[in-house]
């Protein structure tokens, strides 16, 4: 079962957070920080990362969520990690495969539902350097290999735990795991994650923030919405103590409802910002103002699946990443390593050719904003001051009428080539004529300039 260390770090840790949440008691009201506000503008214009969840349920090759779905008893999964040895991990091929892919930053799961820790941590034995024959800590790794190619670094880390004994209430999954306790003490459990927050804040060097997940464990559903959290998550101390330790460090936390006080970004798993077609996603009234991140995966899992062919195509992830865009938001595109350290390599070529069409194209999703035209089924703009880029997703006939443009055009062109569009000012709109022999088959962008 589980062991704490009690050693003088341990002790000091937990004076570091008692002290900090002592303190941070005392202050009402969250205003962003000058770091933070320049930290948000930062990840507003990033646009695209790499979503990493790794863990020691990749050696089962059935999803981070096996030891729920199958019912692994606490027992049996803990022997798990002994045979976690990821021989062929290299960091720095990930960092390159994410930055050749366009993409800004990584976020990794540093601990999820199952409990086991990926990165040394003092307030538990069950983690990889204590637990598993490879023995090193694999973000502190990874934190290295980023700061040398100046990608940032964000750590998921998951707020419901299926093994931790403190973990109590249970919440409403993990119900058929055998070997949970019948007790626990929840203020116990809110210190532990405190420790490790410090943790992760403090022995990584610079983070960009903290991605939280597992709210919605401990909310009940009331069949069309949710209703009453069952616990007191204390985030009125977890954020303070993430923003007094790292300023700039952006928190999110996955819960799917309006942003809550002390967040810097709003996420949007495997849904637009206002879509919820998954039915347990965010409200369309619920999208907040700050800064909007969806996340994806490549195929249909996040942890490492043997048998999930369902690769989506470059051209769709292409899509999925200009759709995002359009819709003011970053994307979080999802690899689920496997147990050796290696990317599928299906993965690894998808994310290659990602990024083929980003040195191209960056241009017309970094820094941008949502444009001036509507997302439609057809497409979605982006903007850049006084550019606009229609991207044309899906489009096969010859004239397209732009409604949402009246006035102000000074030019229409191809961005591929430069080549001139010819267009006419109506009073429905912009008509664009759109010759087949320019249409791109993945996105085909039209470049508009403003006076
Ligand atoms: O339960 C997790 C899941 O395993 C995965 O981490 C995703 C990523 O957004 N979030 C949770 C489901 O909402």
């Amino acid at each position: 079962m589980i062991h704490y260390k009690r050693s003088v770090m341990n002790r000091m840790l937990i004076a570091i957070a008692l002290f900090a949440t002592f303190c941070l008691q005392a202050q009402p009201g969250y205003q962003p920080s000058a770091e933070n506000q320049e930290a948000r503008e930062w990840f507003r214009d990033a646009r695209f990362g790499l979503f990493i969840h790794w863990g020691v349920y990749s050696i089962l090759g059935d999803g981070e969520w096996v030891m729920n779905n199958q019912n692994i008893s606490v027992q049996n999964y803990e022997k798990l990690p002994g045979f976690f040895n990821p021989v062929a991990y290299d960091p720095e091929m990930w960092v390159k495969m994410a930055k050749d892919a366009g993409m800004k930053y990584i976020t990794i799961t540093s601990r999820h539902h199952d409990g086991f820790s990926m990165f040394d941590s003092d307030v538990t034995e069950y983690d990889i350097v204590d637990r598993t024959p490879y023995g090193k800590d694999v973000l502190k790794m990874l934190a290295d290999a980023c700061h040398r190619e100046g990608i940032k670094l964000f750590f998921y880390y998951s707020l419901l735990d299926w093994r931790h004994p403190d973990y109590f209430p249970r919440g409403r999954t993990g119900k058929g795991i055998k070997g949970r306790p019948a007790t626990g003490n929840w203020d116990d459990y809110i210190v532990f994650m405190k420790y490790q927050l410090t943790e992760l804040l403090t022995n990584y060097g610079d983070i960009a923030g903290i991605w939280l997940d597992g709210h919605w464990d401990q909310v009940k559903w009331d069949g069309d919405k949710w209703g009453d959290v069952q616990v007191d998550w204390q985030y009125d101390e977890l954020y303070p103590l993430i923003h007094q330790l790292q300023p700039g460090a952006l928190i999110g936390n996955n819960h799917h409802l309006r942003p809550f006080e002390g967040e810097d970004f709003q996420m949007f798993e495997r849904d637009l910002p206002g879509e919820n077609t998954t039915g347990w996603g965010t409200a369309s009234s619920d999208v907040g103002d700050l800064p909007f991140e969806m996340c994806e995966t490549i195929n249909g899992s996040w942890g490492f699946s043997l048998q999930d062919d369902s690769h989506k195509s470059p051209k769709k992830l292409i899509h999925a990443l200009v759709r995002a865009a359009g819709h003011n938001s970053n994307l979080l595109l999802n690899v689920g390593p496997m147990p050796d350290g290696r990317i599928q390599p299906e993965h690894v070529e998808s994310l290659a050719e990602v990024g083929r069409w980003m040195r191209k194209n960056g241009e017309t999703i970094y820094g941008t904003h949502q444009g001036p035209v509507a997302p439609r089924d057809w497409g979605v703009s982006t903007q850049n001051g006084n550019r606009v880029f229609l991207h044309v997703l899906d489009w096969h006939e010859a004239g397209l009428l732009i409604q949402d443009i009246m006035e102000g055009v000074t030019s229409v062109r191809f961005f591929a080539d430069g080549g001139p569009v010819e267009y006419k000012q109506t009073k429905l709109g912009l008509l664009l004529t759109l010759p087949g022999d320019k249409m791109d088959e993945v996105d085909t962008i039209i470049e508009i300039f403003f006076k």
